[in-house]
């Protein structure tokens, strides 16, 4: 899953976003770019994708669209 994260600035923002998605029951492999201010991951078993909005809201960003890849 691909995941629009805006607001991320530097690395302690990836890092924030990182953890975020990684203590989610489900999620995998997170790799998140500050360039291309997204997140991806992947799910071991369906994660939904409000639980993952809130989770990087909670860290202090905006989500935008989820993309399947
Ligand atoms: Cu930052």
């Amino acid at each position: 899953m691909r995941v629009k994260v805006k607001g991320m600035s530097c690395q302690h923002c990836v890092n924030s976003v990182t953890k975020a998605l990684q203590q989610l029951d489900g999620v995998k492999n997170v790799e998140v770019s500050l360039d291309q201010g997204e997140a991806r991951y992947e799910e071991d078993k369906p994660v939904d994708r409000e639980t993952v909005r809130k989770a990087v809201q909670d860290a202090g960003y905006d989500v935008g669209e989820f993309e399947d890849s």
